[in-house]
């Protein structure tokens, strides 16, 4: 299988709690090669565009005050059935209904505050990828030879 790529983000309430490495480590012991990654600060316009699918919904402002409340890491992950199986390792929206292996049963707060977010599908991989990264900027190692 193709290796593929899928947009994360480490969300305000883990970065706050400093759980960027612990998270890390689960993604790259999973399979993952975190082949992009940057600390930033989200202005509110970025944020409403990056959610903007969810603009109707009555907690995207809430969702919005969360995502510039404090830094976030965005990366870009690569692997085999990369965006499928982060959403795995990632569990449910609703951590009350995540596995005790998945990032958000180990990490979520709430409903809100989830600790992560994934790309749901290859189109959106693809369009979060670019809002955040030019290409230049996603590095993956070269593999060895043998
Ligand atoms: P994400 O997009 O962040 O990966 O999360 P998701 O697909 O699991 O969930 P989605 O429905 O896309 O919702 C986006 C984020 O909005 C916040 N949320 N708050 N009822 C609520 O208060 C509520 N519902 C969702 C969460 O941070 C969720 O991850
Ligand atoms: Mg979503």
């Amino acid at each position: 299988m193709p290796l593929e790529r899928t947009f994360s983000i480490i969300k305000p309430d883990a970065t706050r709690r400093n759980l960027t490495g612990e998270i890390n480590a689960v993604i790259e012991n999973n399979g993952f090669a975190i082949v992009g990654q940057r600390r930033i600060h989200m202005s509110r316009a970025q944020a409403e565009g990056f959610y903007r699918d969810h603009k109707d919904q009555d907690f995207f402002q809430a969702l919005v005050d969360y995502m510039v409340s404090e830094p976030v890491v965005v990366q870009v992950l690569e692997g085999e059935d990369a965006i499928k199986r982060y959403r795995a390792l990632m569990g449910p929206t609703d951590a009350t209904k995540a596995g005790p292996d998945t990032l958000r049963g180990r990490f979520a707060l709430s409903m809100r505050e989830n600790s992560v977010h994934g790309s749901d599908s290859p189109a959106n991989a693809q369009r979060e990828i670019g809002y955040f990264f030019s290409e230049v900027e996603i590095l993956p190692c070269t593999p060895e030879k043998p």
